[in-house]
């Protein structure tokens, strides 16, 4: 990767937020504060100039047409898959899949491999933390094949049980799928090391990549996973676009789910034969434009460098953290020692959609509910909680906007 410390000018924090128009915006009067980059990421001028690019000069469809726009939009498109492959240690670009996000890259997953390597009895190993969307497919494949869902605990301090690991993984488990960052936690799971014991017993690992794909460089190679999800929403790219990487072998043995164009060698009546990796399970028109954006956000991201990002973010964590936490009554769920820019908390008997309401009035874009993780929030007891996370582009002054709002709603319902 490209992100060494080293040559690189010290990063403009003022030019970077300039690169992000709706930074520049008012809410309610206010200068927006947005602290919930966890559902969606704001977009920096150089991908929305290249979605715009797209559909103002280059509109195309891509892999038919011998004309000059055309091929121009399928170059577009498969350098993105090249930057894709480059971002997350992939070993060959056709191990880059384009879906339309994290959610339709596990589903296809539990799909096509599910149903092809899936039966009676064997099990699938999840995690306690997971986002709905790496529950859910799994319990639709084990309804569907007969199989066995087992779940990985979580300790007070938001953690993973990893003494567990050796009771909840089996010579049965065929898979572990396990989040990389807890969108609900922030915590960061020690995947490689969970993806080891898994190779022990001849199970597969999909990783969950949505929460730490904006945060920190990927290394498929080292995570030692089969596959692994994310959006491009949230790394600063389009919504509408993700992508699934999976080990060539596995993809190779993958039946495709959706039949139609681009992804035949070819079709009769008699019978139809399937292309080759990656196109195979790209069936018909995707989102050229979000992919194309989706490359732009990669080199967005790469010039900034993770070094720099991951500093500032530990950096606004820590502050956050600190001040949230010194409010009285406040409750922050999630204390791993390594965290996503994530900071979930409740106050009081405040419920959070009331904090929420209050900060919203504020300008200040905080999520509140149960964050897609339920059984997080059955684990340590609350309905939901509030939740400001975090990009690089956040600073100081909105912390502390934040930590205003928090004790205005606590006058309010006091
Ligand atoms: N996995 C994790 C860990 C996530 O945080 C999310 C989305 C998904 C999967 C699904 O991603 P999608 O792009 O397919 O929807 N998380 C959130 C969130 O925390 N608030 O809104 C969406």
């Amino acid at each position: 990767m490209t992100h060494a410390a080293v040559d690189r000018p010290p990063v403009d924090l003022t030019a970077v937020r300039g690169d992000f128009p709706m930074l520049g915006r008012l809410v309610h009067g206010r200068p927006l504060a947005y602290l919930d980059n966890a559902a969606t990421t704001l977009k920096p001028r150089p991908v929305i100039e290249a979605v715009a690019d797209h559909y103002r000069a280059e509109v195309a469809n891509i892999h038919r047409g011998v004309h000059y726009l055309s091929q121009r939009a399928t170059d577009r498109y498969e350098a993105t898959r090249e930057r894709v492959r480059d971002l997350i240690g992939a070993r060959d670009t056709p191990e880059i899949i384009f879906t339309s996000g994290t959610t339709a890259s596990i589903n296809l997953v539990a799909q096509s491999w599910g149903d092809a390597n899936l039966g009676p009895g064997d099990e699938i190993v999840v995690t306690e933390m997971e986002h709905h969307s790496n529950i859910v497919p799994w319990q639709m494949a084990c309804r569907r094949r007969g199989c066995v869902l087992r779940v990985l605990p979580i300790l007070d301090d938001g953690t993973l049980n990893l003494p567990a690991v050796e009771r909840v993984l089996s010579p049965r488990t065929r898979l572990l799928a396990v989040t990389l960052a807890s969108n609900a936690l922030g915590t960061i799971n020690p995947v490689a090391d969970l993806a080891a014991a898994a190779r022990e017993r001849g199970a597969a690992v999909l990783v969950d990549a949505a929460q730490a794909v904006a945060h920190a460089p990927l290394d498929v190679q080292a995570l030692g996973c089969d596959f692994l999800a994310f959006s491009g929403h949230k790394l600063y790219g389009p919504t509408g676009v993700g992508v699934l990487y999976g080990r060539r072998e596995v993809l190779e043995g993958m039946p495709p789910v959706a039949g139609g164009g681009d992804m035949i060698r070819s079709v009769a009546f008699e019978g139809s034969t399937y292309a080759e990796l990656p196109n195979r399970l790209e069936a018909g028109t995707p989102n050229i434009a979000g992919v194309i954006g989706l490359g732009a956000a990669i080199d967005y991201v790469r010039e900034l460098g993770f070094v720099w990002i991951e500093e500032r973010e530990r950096r606004l964590l820590r502050a956050a953290t600190e001040a949230v936490g010194a409010i009285d009554g406040a409750r922050v769920i999630g204390a791993a020692p390594d965290k996503a820019p994530v900071l979930s908390f409740t106050v009081g008997d405040i419920h959070p959609h009331d904090l929420g309401t209050i900060a919203d009035g504020e300008g200040i874009a905080l999520r509140t509910g149960h964050h897609c993780a339920q059984p997080v929030m059955r684990r340590f007891g609350v309905p939901a909680t509030a939740r400001a996370s975090f990009a690089f582009y956040n600073t100081e002054a909105e912390i502390d906007a934040l930590v205003r709002a928090i004790y205005r709603c606590m006058e309010v319902f006091a």
